[in-house]
């Protein structure tokens, strides 16, 4: 019916057979397994995070940085939300069904390759920004249970041979995203939609991979990042509310 959902779409609690024979698979686990420890990482004594958005319980942070004169600040946020799993919100995350719908950079987005049930790559190009040039990715997905009631999914850009770089009109960018989850609920009880809490910590490094005024970009990034995790984070809470729980 429409309101039970294919639990056999929701992230595995295990690694998928199909990627660890995938030749992706020794980059996948490595960079997923760092990316997940990192986020969980605190930001609060450390030199150098810059707290630049504050909202309820979001906490946004970066850190200035250029490479060959382009920025690439690395950005961390922190948030908590009430009523979702740390597996839903991962499921939001990862499934292309869902992108147009919270992601609003997104010009076109296609599935480029298929590797299993927890991994897929992607070829998404982004909306212009002037007055830099048109930008695109290339970048595997993948969502796994790390620990108990803790769920995350990577993404990390890498090559096909298909999709070769800085041919058309966009200029390729690199970007390393991890969104990790953990739910917790009072101890003793059941969890519930009505006593769960799930702390977020969300990562990205995005390395422009051409000319793009420092200035615009970190304008852009300043509004665009909030108003993605706030979108996002509401997106999932809607379509949870009347659906049974998936923890
Ligand atoms: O993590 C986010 N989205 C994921 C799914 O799309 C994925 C995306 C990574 C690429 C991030 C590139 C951002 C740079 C976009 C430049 C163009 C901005 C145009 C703005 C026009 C309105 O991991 C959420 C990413 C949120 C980015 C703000």
């Amino acid at each position: 019916s429409v309101h039970t959902r294919d639990q056999v779409e929701l992230p595995p609690p295990a690694i998928d057979n199909r990627l660890t024979v995938h030749p992706l698979w020794p980059e996948i686990d490595r960079i997923s397994t760092e990316q997940i420890q990192a986020a969980f990482e605190g930001v609060g004594g450390e030199i150098g995070w810059q707290l630049f958005a504050e909202e309820g319980d979001m906490r946004m942070y970066r850190r200035e940085m250029e490479v060959d004169g382009m920025v690439t600040d690395p950005l961390k946020a922190m948030h908590k939300v009430r009523g979702v799993t740390a597996r839903e919100m991962c499921h939001y995350f990862f499934n292309p069904r869902y992108r147009y719908e919270w992601e609003t950079t997104l010009e076109t987005m296609t599935i480029v390759e298929e590797i299993s049930s927890d991994a897929l790559v992607f070829h998404q190009t982004f909306k212009r920004i002037w007055p830099a040039s048109q930008r695109d990715a290339l970048f595997w997905s993948h969502v796994r249970q790390s620990t108990d009631n803790t769920y995350a999914v990577t993404n990390h850009s890498t090559t096909n041979v298909e999709y070769p770089a800085n041919t058309s009109a966009c200029i390729r960018l690199f970007v390393t995203v991890c969104l990790a989850c953990r739910s917790s609920w009072p101890a003793g009880a059941a969890p519930t939609r009505d006593n769960i809490t799930t702390s977020i910590a969300y990562c990205s490094t995005v390395n422009p991979g051409g000319w793009a005024p420092a200035g615009v970009l970190r304008a852009v990034y300043k509004r665009e990042y909030p108003k993605f995790l706030k979108r996002f984070t509401n997106y999932v809470v809607e379509q949870c509310r009347d659906k049974p729980i998936a923890i």
